[in-house]
């Protein structure tokens, strides 16, 4: 993620990016779901169960930004989702509608933090007219369960250590996960929700009404055998094109799935896993090597 470097001074300065730019307006759509029960295999993070919010938030945020440019025809108004170089958190904390939890991610009252954050840049200046009141929430003094169910002790009062989170491993990193950090992916195949489900700011908290959440792709597991007989990049995409799980890639997803097989014993998949050890890919031959010596080191 060395693009991020490279926005630092854009985080926190809308201007620097556009020096039009006199509002910054944020919005929120939940994803909220409950996994059903019983538990599957290749666990999916909330958030890319559905279609690709990339999409589907953008969409609306743009049909917003066409609308506000029919009232005020002589201003600009530019949509994002997670791709512009704002801290998006720090800009709904400043908006009033969360604060930022010691998990890092933005909370409100009443959706928890199982939502998406995108803003529209304005060159017409707004002003509020309500008070903002979640951003005088802080989190208990006395809670620290995400620090503590972090998996890979990724959080800390340091902040987010990016290199060690399960949503930076599964889905962004290119190349082989570290070898100390595969066995903490457990059964997740792509992103983690672990510092979320136990927050108590999440429980109770009322499902999406977006039906392109709650029309799954991936849903809330992904069958292991299907990800290791994938055949070709072309096959990847037009089953995971339009799904979250794209991003991992051809080569992280299947790379994601042999370690899983490896954690959770998947004996039954040794034979695809034999297969993938001469895949033409190196990460993912070395990771299905990886997760035969764990199962024939157990048989
Ligand atoms: C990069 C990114 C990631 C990275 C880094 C996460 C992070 N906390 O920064 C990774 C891939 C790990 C990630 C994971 C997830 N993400 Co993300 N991510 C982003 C993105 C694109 C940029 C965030 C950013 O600028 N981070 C950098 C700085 C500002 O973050 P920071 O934590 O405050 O930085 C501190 C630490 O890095 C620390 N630090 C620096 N170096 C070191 C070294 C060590 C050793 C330590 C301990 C700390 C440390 O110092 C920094 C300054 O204080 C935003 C979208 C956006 N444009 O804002 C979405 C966003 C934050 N992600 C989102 C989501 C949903 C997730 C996941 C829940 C997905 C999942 N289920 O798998 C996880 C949650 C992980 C977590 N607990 O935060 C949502 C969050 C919505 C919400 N309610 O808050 C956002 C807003 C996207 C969106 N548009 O909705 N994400
Ligand atoms: S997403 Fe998972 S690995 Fe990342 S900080 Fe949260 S609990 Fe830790
Ligand atoms: S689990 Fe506790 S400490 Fe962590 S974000 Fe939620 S309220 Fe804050």
């Amino acid at each position: 993620m060395t693009w991020m470097e490279r926005h630092e001074l854009l985080k926190y300065d809308p201007q620097a990016l556009d020096p039009t730019v006199q509002s910054v307006l944020i919005a929120a759509l939940s994803y909220a779901q409950t996994p059903p029960s019983p538990q599957k295999e290749g666990r999916v993070a909330r958030y890319a169960w559905g279609r690709d919010y990339h999409k589907v938030f953008l969409k609306k945020l743009q049909t917003v930004s066409h609308s506000l440019s029919q009232h005020f025809p002589n201003e600009h108004f530019r949509a994002f989702t997670d791709t512009s170089p704002l801290d998006e958190r720090f800009w709904a904390e400043k908006a009033g509608i969360s604060f930022t939890g010691r998990n890092r991610l933005a909370i409100t009252d009443s959706w928890g933090s199982w939502f998406f954050l995108g803003e529209i840049l304005s060159s017409r200046l707004f002003t509020p007219t309500d008070r903002p009141q979640a951003a005088h929430r802080q989190c208990p003094s006395s809670c620290h369960r995400c620090w503590q169910s972090c998996p890979t002790g990724a959080l800390s009062e340091k902040g987010l250590d990016a290199r060690r989170c399960i949503a930076y491993l599964t889905i962004e990193h290119k190349g082989s996960i570290p070898l100390s950090l595969r066995s903490q992916l457990g059964d997740r195949i792509f992103g983690c929700d672990d510092c979320q489900e136990v927050c108590p700011f999440n429980h109770g908290v009322p499902s999406t009404t977006e039906t392109e959440f709650l029309a799954w792709k991936a849903g809330p597991w992904v069958d292991l055998a299907g990800v290791l007989e994938i055949p070709s990049e072309d096959a990847f995409t037009r089953q995971w094109g339009g799904s979250p799980l794209h991003r991992a890639g051809f080569s992280g997803l299947r790379r994601n799935a042999c370690l899983v097989a490896g954690n959770l014993r998947r004996f039954d998949l040794l034979p695809q896993l034999h297969n993938l050890t001469s895949d033409p890919d190196p990460v993912v031959a070395e990771s299905a090597l990886w997760a035969i010596q764990i199962l024939e080191s157990e048989q």
